[in-house]
């Protein structure tokens, strides 16, 4: 079973929507393996975005990660990975379409609510960043049967 790693970042804390966005991974039908509030040190923060370090938004987009908690969750599910980031929605939230996390309630690039593991080897590396394997719980949901063949 594939893995990713999300993140409702502070605006999403902030504005209430950790139940709406977890709600739409439950309702698809994928599972929540790991799931934690916390605060984000700085260095924490530099080594998730490390791609991103020379880029002119780092600064604040380190600032803003590190500004208050964030919900950080391993969520489990055939081609999780990349339905996640459907469900997401673009980076930028004006491009987002209605309908995903990001089109139904961002505007901005700097605020947009929610990450998302982009491939199967930053899925891997961003769980192992957040989580410990102690962290995770392997458990199968009742409804199984009923969402895969
Ligand atoms: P995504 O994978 O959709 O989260 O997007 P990226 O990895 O390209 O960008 C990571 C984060 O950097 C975004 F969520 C927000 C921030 N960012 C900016 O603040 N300005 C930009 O121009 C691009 C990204």
């Amino acid at each position: 079973m594939e893995r990713t790693f999300l993140m409702i970042k502070p605006d999403g804390v902030q504005r209430n929507l950790i139940g709406e966005i977890i709600r739409r991974f439950e309702a698809k039908g994928f599972t929540l393996i790991g799931l934690k509030l916390m605060n984000v040190s700085k260095e924490l923060a530099e080594k998730h975005y490390e791609v991103h370090k020379d880029r002119p938004f780092f600064p604040g987009l380190i600032e803003y990660i590190t500004s208050g908690p964030v919900t950080a969750m391993v969520w489990e599910g055939n081609g999780v990975i990349a339905s996640a980031r459907k469900i997401i929605g673009a980076t930028k939230p004006l491009e987002a379409e209605p309908g995903t996390i990001r089109g139904d309630y961002g505007v901005t690039v700097g605020r947009n609510l929610i990450h998302g593991s982009d491939a199967p080897e930053t899925a891997q590396t961003e769980i192992a960043l957040w989580f410990k394997d102690e962290e995770l719980a392997s458990w199968q949901p009742s409804l199984t049967p009923w969402i895969y063949e």
